[in-house]
């Protein structure tokens, strides 16, 4: 974003009676480097703070998760990639392939500019399996120099290949084009698509009128011909465009996620969708009706709403794994280094662990989990309980690798009453400026508690993830910050190190919050409170590496916190990863 957007979206932000609302015309998901486009891929690519348990391909930029699905007991994964360098341009599907979504193999990319209607480049989409068990994958084309949209399918070459390794583009595409009305620079993104009662097909994406976000709706008989419906699905003023819209039922009861098509009285819709002018994503619950979705009242419909994330997660997609009856969810972490630093370094990107996703019992939220296979790659585990912490101490997690570690620890407390007051004038819809001004040197009461990841032997680097409570008259509010601020001593120009924050909505009756981080040399994906919030991080130290990093437990308020278990184990590598 440049520094035109940033003056613009502060005028946005600060102003609350606002008539005219101004998005800078250039796209921040698209700026384009020419010159580096064609640069070739270095021979040697930089492995300090490459992750070791997370997706990511050898080398190169990639961006959004496409089109994942389960078909035939294979995950499928494509995602968007550069082939020729470590910045965003020459997009194709790349595609990788994995029997417990760990372990992945890496085939020929499945779709790539090649025809008329997409031979400026293979945008973002989505799988959808049709009856007969035929997977489709819907895609954004980009026709022209002057970046037109149009939506393609494409479908496996040989169902009886089990890794559906090549991919035809028929000759009947595009499926979708723009019509009069609708910005057809700002129209990508096609969902899953789902059957209505009538038994006809519905799709939406993304796109935009002025400073309307839109997710668009059409429908079709015969998943070839689509007409344009009425009224889009969902539209909000002032959101500006949106991307990767995501759409789907969840059950009101239980952890069980449900396939796209499922209508009935035990669910719930959530309707999540990425801002391009944010660049973060946030989502709602409601319902969906006619055609229509509705947010439920007490949603925030904008860019305050609830967030999957409140770090670095972008341009999310889930899908629905019929083996295991759960609602997986991907997301996209960029580099929080510099576009110089990702060309000498070789790669940018990676893709976060999936998540199973679910409705909290409270009907308010959604709740997140890394996917249990990731648990087999636990190695070594050390353990602690009933662990006193006083303020201003910190313990050593000894015995287990630092930088590439899943660690799970519940923190106990004997009262509340240390609890700082919320100052009013504070907002509460920014957690990551209160984070900002209440990093984890700030002593407090009732916190900061928590974990130093990725941390030197003397603090000169860590990334710390915690907790803070307030009162707020007879309430208390939870703030979970993962605090890049002083996760590098580098001082490179152009350096990313946000305070990231969200508040917890938990019951503290039982005086325990617990606290799940995977961390993974330059990540560190934190649930707070068994993932009702979940906060990610990318960041690069430099003494804090390999076998130099360093896990504490720490706590920094006055209020004695009592570590109640904590569990952590050294995180193996996949045996197959894309290398
Ligand atoms: C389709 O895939 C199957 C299984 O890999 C293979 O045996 C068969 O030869 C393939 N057919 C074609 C036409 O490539
Ligand atoms: C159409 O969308 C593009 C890309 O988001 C934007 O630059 C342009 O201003 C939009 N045009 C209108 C009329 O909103
Ligand atoms: C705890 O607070 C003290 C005093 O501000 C500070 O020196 C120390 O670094 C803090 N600990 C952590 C882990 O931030
Ligand atoms: C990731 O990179 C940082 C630092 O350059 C930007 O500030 C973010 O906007 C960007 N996020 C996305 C989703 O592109």
């Amino acid at each position: 974003m440049n520094s035109l957007t940033t003056l613009i979206l502060w005028v946005f932000l600060s102003s609350s009676a606002l008539t005219t609302f101004i998005i800078n015309g250039v796209e921040a998901s698209h700026n384009l480097y020419m010159h580096l486009q064609s640069s070739r891929p270095p021979v040697n690519v930089n492995q300090l703070h490459r992750t070791g348990y997370h997706f990511q391909p050898p080398r190169n930029w990639i961006n959004d998760p496409n089109g994942p699905m389960y078909y035939n007991g294979i995950y499928h994964l494509f995602y968007q990639y550069n082939p020729k360098g470590a910045v965003w341009g020459n997009i194709v599907w790349a595609h990788s392939v994995s029997k417990d979504l760990i372990n992945w193999k890496t085939l020929p990319n499945a779709i790539y500019p090649s025809k008329p209607f997409d031979k400026y480049g293979c945008w973002s989409g989505s799988a959808t399996i049709l009856p007969g068990n035929k997977p489709v994958i819907l895609y954004t084309g980009i026709v022209d120099e002057k970046n037109t949209q149009v939506q393609n399918y494409a479908v496996p070459a040989n169902l009886s290949d089990p890794y559906l390794r090549e991919w035809i583009k028929p000759d009947n595409n595009p499926l979708i084009v723009a019509d009069k009305s609708i910005n057809k620079t700002a129209f990508r993104d096609p969902t899953t698509a789902w059957l209505g009662r009538d038994r006809h097909w519905r799709l939406s994406m993304g796109g935009r009128r002025r400073h309307r976000g839109i997710a668009y709706l059409y429908r079709s008989k015969d998943f070839i011909h689509w007409v344009k419906a009425k009224h889009p699905l969902h539209s909000t003023a002032r959101t500006g465009n949106w991307e990767c819209p995501d759409f789907f039922p969840v059950s009101v009861s239980g952890k069980n996620g449900l396939e796209t098509s499922v209508m009935d009285p035990n669910v719930k819709h959530v309707l999540k969708v990425s801002l391009d002018v944010t660049r973060y994503e946030y989502y709602t619950l409601g319902t969906y009706k006619n055609d229509k979705y509705i947010p439920d009242k007490n949603m925030i419909d904008g860019w305050n709403g609830l967030r999957y994330d409140y770090g670095n997660f972008y341009a999310s997609k889930s899908f629905f794994d019929p083996s295991k009856n759960r609602r997986i969810l991907w997301g996209w972490a960029n580099e929080s280094s510099s576009t110089a630093d990702d060309i000498k370094k070789g790669w940018a990107g990676i893709q976060l662990i999936p998540r199973t996703i679910w409705l909290d019992s409270s009907g308010k939220q959604l709740v997140q989990w890394p996917v249990e296979e990731v648990e087999t790659l636990r190695g070594k585990k050390v353990e602690l309980k009933n662990k006193k912490l006083v303020k201003g101490e910190r313990i050593e997690i000894k015995g287990i690798t630092a930088a590439q570690a899943d660690v799970d620890v519940t923190f106990l407390f004997d009262s509340l009453d240390k609890a700082e007051p919320f100052d009013p004038s504070w907002d509460r819809h920014d957690a990551q400026k209160l984070c900002g001004h209440k990093g984890s040197t700030v002593q407090g009461g009732l916190g900061p508690f928590g974990l130093l990841t990725l941390a030197s032997k003397n603090l000169e680097e860590y990334t710390p993830v915690f907790f803070r409570v307030f009162k707020d008259h007879d309430k208390y509010l939870v703030l979970m910050c993962s605090d890049a601020s002083r996760s590098t001593l580098r001082d490179g120009a152009g350096a990313y190190r946000p305070s990231f924050a969200g508040f917890v909505d938990v019951d503290l009756t039982e005086k325990k919050l617990s606290l799940r981080s995977l961390i993974d040399n330059s990540v560190v994906e934190s649930f707070g409170a068994r993932g009702k919030t979940c906060i990610s991080s990318r960041v690069y130290p430099t003494l804090a590496i390999y076998d130099n990093a360093h896990l504490y437990a720490f706590n920094n308020g006055t209020q004695t916190v009592k570590i109640d278990s904590l569990n952590a184990w050294s995180m193996n590598r996949p045996l197959q990863m894309n290398n």
